[in-house]
């Protein structure tokens, strides 16, 4: 997902063109309010798809979910994964930048985000089970 930030640029204008200036400002922000009302405030969209928020470092997995589906940490913070499940699991970034490899029943895999962003990741074995770090 992509954010693009509205380049709403108003110029002052000239000494000479005061007058237009003004009223081609106050329709401007006529503009402005009528047309960025929904756009460009990257609000996290309330609930979608259920899946559930929480801050902290761990993750489990269980019953072929990641729990919490998105996690919030701070820049510097180490998340452990833990598997509950009897089935084998990965945590694998979608962008590659970490990979567990298989974890069996107890296995546990720790990666610690140096960079502040959103980090989708899922299981290879199961592409159904995805989940978010949000690293703040
Ligand atoms: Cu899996």
């Amino acid at each position: 997902m992509q954010i693009t930030q509205a380049g709403h640029t108003v110029r002052q204008a000239g000494a000479e063109h005061r007058a237009a200036g003004v009223a081609l400002l106050a329709l401007l922000v006529g503009f402005l309010l009528a047309g960025c009302g929904g756009a460009g405030s990257p609000s996290d969209g309330g609930s979608s798809g259920g899946g559930s928020t929480a801050s902290g470092t761990e993750v489990t997995i269980a019953g072929f979910a990641f729990s919490p589906a998105t996690l919030i940490v701070a820049v510097g913070d180490t998340v452990t994964w833990t598997n509950t499940d009897t089935a084998v699991h990965t945590v694998t970034a979608d962008d590659g930048s970490f990979d567990s490899g298989s974890l069996g029943t107890g296995g546990t895999f720790t990666h610690t985000f140096d960079t502040a962003g959103s980090y989708a990741y899922h299981c290879t074995i199961h592409p159904g089970m995805t989940a978010t770090i949000v690293v703040r």
